[in-house]
């Protein structure tokens, strides 16, 4: 079994449902042990910025699947559950991005791992910390929480605690 963390991004709407339906359905399959899951982060877009706000949350995973397995699993979630590539960086329903693979590194046509853009990303290191405060990202010399700290506060203050609101408010 390989120790993996996965990054889950949604902002359209029902943006809660899409992150939970995801996890669902990656836990559900046999190859697939879920370990620990982030809080809810309401997020700034980054990048392309004229877009809604995202939420996001980072989990941690164990599989027996490889890496190329384990993205076109994760492919056929974001498909199931009807994200449609349009904008680079736009709108989604639902993104599962592979963070890490135990302290695999990897460049391919189609897989990069780590991700690329992790480390210089909020909406990926604030939750990641939360589950995982004291690993190192392969290629780096420091954890995870040294890396939030050291983020602009700017980016940090994108990046906000959420919780579904009662019905009833
Ligand atoms: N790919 C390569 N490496 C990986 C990996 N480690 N995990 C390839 C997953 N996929 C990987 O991704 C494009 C291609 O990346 C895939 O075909 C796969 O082979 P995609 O999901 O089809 O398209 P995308 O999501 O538009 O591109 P990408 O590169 O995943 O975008 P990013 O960098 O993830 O940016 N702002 C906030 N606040 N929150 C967000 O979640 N997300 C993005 C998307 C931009 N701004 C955001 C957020
Ligand atoms: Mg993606």
């Amino acid at each position: 079994m390989t120790r993996v963390y996965i990054a889950l991004g949604s902002n359209i709407e029902p943006r809660y449902n899409y992150l939970m339906d995801a996890i669902l359905l990656l836990g559900e399959q046999e190859t697939i042990t879920l370990n620990k899951q982030s809080s809810v982060y309401e997020t700034k877009p980054v990048g392309y910025t004229e877009q809604a706000d995202f939420l996001n949350m980072v989990i941690e995973i164990d599989t027996s699947l490889s890496a190329s397995q384990l993205l076109v699993a994760c492919q056929a979630i974001e498909q199931q559950l009807g994200r449609k590539r349009e904008i680079r960086f736009g709108p989604r329903t639902v993104d599962l991005d592979i963070l890490l693979y135990r302290q695999k590194q990897m460049e391919t046509k189609r897989l990069t791992i780590p991700h690329p853009r992790m480390h210089e990303r909020a909406f990926v290191l604030v939750p990641l910390a939360e589950i995982a405060p004291d690993l190192k990202i392969t290629g780096f010399n420091r954890t995870v929480s040294e890396m939030v700290k050291d983020l602009p506060a700017a980016d940090r203050q994108g990046v906000v605690k959420w919780a579904p609101t009662d019905i009833s408010d």
